[in-house]
C-alpha cells in the first residue's frame, strides 16, 4: 500500500487531534532520520502507522489481543490503553501491509521502549514524545534539542519523566517501561559524572 492510501485510512481510523498528533509524529521522525543519517521513508511510515490502534475501545484492543494470540501482562490488562502499541505492530503488517520489520518492531515498543533500541526504535519513541502539538512535559525543550544531538541521552531523559510522571500520579508502572529504564539510565549517568 502506497503512503498516502495509508494515510488516508488512518485518518478514519483516528479522531481529529489524535490524527494531527500522527502527522506530527510522521514529520517529527523524518526530521530525527535527517538528523541521525537513517532512511526517512520508514521514519515516516512507522510515524504514520504508531498510534493507528490508539482509537480502539479498550474492550475491544483486549478481545482483538486474545483473538490474534497478542500475550496481555498484568499491566497491560490493567491499563489496556497500553496495547494500542502491540496492536498498531499487529494492523500495520495484516491491515497495512507492513512487511518490515524494523517498522512492525518500532511500532510495537512505542509507548514503553525496550532496552538497547535500533534507531528507528528510538526515533519513534523520541518523535512521540516532542512533535509540535505536545506541551505537557516538563523540559520539552531541552528534550527537544537532545533528540536532534544524542539519542540514547534524550531517550534516557524521556524515560526517567515518563518514571517520575507515573510515579507523581500514582499509575501502574509496565516491567517494559521499568526495563528500558534499568538499560537507559548508564547514559543519564554518564553526563552526571563526566
Ligand atoms: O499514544 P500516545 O499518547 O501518543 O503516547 P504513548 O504511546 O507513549 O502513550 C503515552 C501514555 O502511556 C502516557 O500517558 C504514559 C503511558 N505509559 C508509558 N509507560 C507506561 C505508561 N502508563 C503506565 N500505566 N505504565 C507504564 O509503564
Ligand atoms: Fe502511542
Ligand atoms: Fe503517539
Amino acid at each position: 500500500m502506497e503512503r498516502n492510501e495509508m494515510r488516508k485510512r488512518v485518518k478514519k481510523q483516528l479522531d481529529k487531534s489524535r490524527y494531527e498528533h500522527t502527522l506530527g509524529v510522521m514529520y517529527t521522525a523524518a526530521s530525527l532520520a535527517m538528523a541521525h543519517g537513517y532512511p526517512i521513508e520508514d521514519a515516516m511510515t512507522a510515524g504514520l502507522l504508531h498510534d493507528c490502534a490508539k482509537n480502539i475501545p479498550d474492550d475491544e484492543k483486549l478481545k482483538l489481543c486474545k483473538k490474534h494470540h497478542i500475550p496481555i501482562n498484568s499491566t497491560e490488562q490493567e491499563r489496556p490503553c497500553l496495547l494500542h502499541a502491540k496492536l498498531g505492530a499487529f494492523l500495520a503488517q495484516t491491515e497495512y501491509g507492513i512487511k518490515n520489520q524494523g517498522i512492525l518492531h518500532a511500532i510495537q515498543v512505542h509507548t514503553t521502549g525496550e532496552p538497547d533500541m535500533s534507531t528507528l526504535d528510538q526515533i519513534i519513541y523520541i518523535a512521540d514524545y516532542i512533535e509540535p502539538m505536545r506541551d505537557k512535559a516538563p523540559d520539552l525543550e531541552e528534550v527537544r534539542k537532545l533528540a536532534f544531538t544524542d539519542l540514547n541521552l534524550c531517550v534516557a531523559r524521556i524515560l526517567h519523566d515518563t518514571l517520575t510522571y507515573l510515579h507523581e500520579k500514582g499509575g501502574k508502572i509496565d516491567p517494559g517501561t521499568q526495563r528500558s529504564y534499568d538499560y537507559y539510565r548508564q547514559f543519564e549517568e554518564k553526563t552526571i559524572y563526566q
